[in-house]
């Protein structure tokens, strides 16, 4: 049986809001999910789990229309549903109440239910969200049952107030597979046992690292679950070195080659700037925002002091001696030391 196991997509997010390339952000999320689609079809995946949290918020109709239309057109894969906190059950929603194509099912339940797809030989277990926080647990005792020969438990949540889980308990409750969701970044928990699969597309920049999907095979005697990255967009850190001599515009012109260099892909920037800047130097991060996809800047640069006139100043204090100590050194690390230490020394003098 191959299985595909995914979660936290958060169609109708749109991440980055007010910077140039939201929209777009706001459309690969909708092309990430399309793509999982697709694998579907071509890989001829048995079963679709998605784990709560496909969309943002509780979806509209014309929402739940075409995400049905995609599920439509994988009728060989059986495609398991249910809602998480964003996308919890309203009173009066489309959600579970939309006449979904018949290779959905939907786990609707306020507790877990089980359901068997006689087809797969398979039980699936799980339940829905109808509110936004969900302080008790919801998978404390749940247990395999009956006589399939294959159980998957689904799963949402795992802080405290999302359905706290014991991941220990959880491990041992004898499911072949926990597939879990919530947590946006991809955590295997049991190796070929458990797994957060993380959002497909990152869905928020601090969503460092890379995101997509799980991929599951459950034999009769074996199951394998792998992570594959599949993510159209990675957040990353671009780390800038800095010295005495940078001025603004050497920055500008440093950050420019480096981020054409990245133009092919469609990665997003958290800007570092490091080293030592020249005391008079105040650099101005929100135009450095605007040479491309850089969604923060953030400078961790230290002053540059004139060692001479320190030590001159300072002679025979601690000042002084720190100053003596490492300053002849060739070592880079200590140098960065040095700078460091004077800041924090000379700001408590
Ligand atoms: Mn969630």
């Amino acid at each position: 049986m191959k299985i595909i196991h995914i979660a936290d997509v958060h169609l109708g997010a749109e991440p980055d809001i007010g910077r140039p390339w939201s929209e777009q952000r706001k459309t690969d999320i909708w092309e990430s999910f399309r793509r999982v689609i697709d694998r579907c079809r071509k890989e001829n995946i048995d079963l679709l789990i998605i784990a709560g949290d496909l969309f943002h918020r509780p979806p509209l109709k014309r929402e739940v229309k075409e995400v049905n239309s995609y599920f439509r057109s994988i009728p060989d894969t059986t495609v398991i549903l249910m809602a998480g906190n964003h996308d919890y059950l309203k009173k009066g929603g489309f959600f579970e109440r939309y006449p979904w194509n018949d290779n959905v099912i939907g786990l609707w339940g306020h507790t877990c239910e089980r359901v068997e797809i006689p087809r797969l030989n398979l039980a699936v277990y799980g339940c829905s969200y109808y509110e936004r926080e969900v302080p008790e647990p919801l998978y404390d005792t749940i247990r395999p049952s009956g006589s399939c020969r294959y159980h998957i438990l689904v799963a949402h949540g795992g802080d405290a107030t999302h359905s706290p889980i014991d991941r220990q308990r959880l491990m041992n409750a004898g499911f072949d597979y926990v597939a879990l969701g919530h947590i946006h970044k991809p955590e295997i928990i049991a190796e070929n046992q458990m797994a957060y699969s993380g959002s497909p597309e990152p869905v928020d920049c601090s969503e460092f690292g890379p995101h997509g999907l799980m991929e599951v095979t459950m034999e009769k005697d074996y199951t394998l679950a792998s992570f594959v990255p599949a993510a159209v967009c990675e957040y990353k850190v671009m780390d800038l070195e800095v010295d005495e001599n940078s001025t603004q515009y050497d920055l500008e012109r440093l950050l420019a080659g480096q981020l054409s260099s990245e133009e092919d892909n469609h990665d997003i920037f958290h800007v570092h700037l490091n080293g030592i800047r020249d005391r008079s130097v105040e650099f101005d991060l929100e135009r450095l925002k605007d040479l491309g996809r850089v969604v923060r800047v953030k400078d961790f640069t230290h002053p540059y002091y004139d060692l001479d006139e320190l030590s001159h100043i300072y002679e025979g204090s601690l000042i002084g001696e720190f100053i003596r100590r490492l300053r002849d050194s060739d070592d880079a690390v200590e140098k960065k030391a040095l700078y460091y230490g004077l800041e924090a020394l000379l700001d408590n003098s």
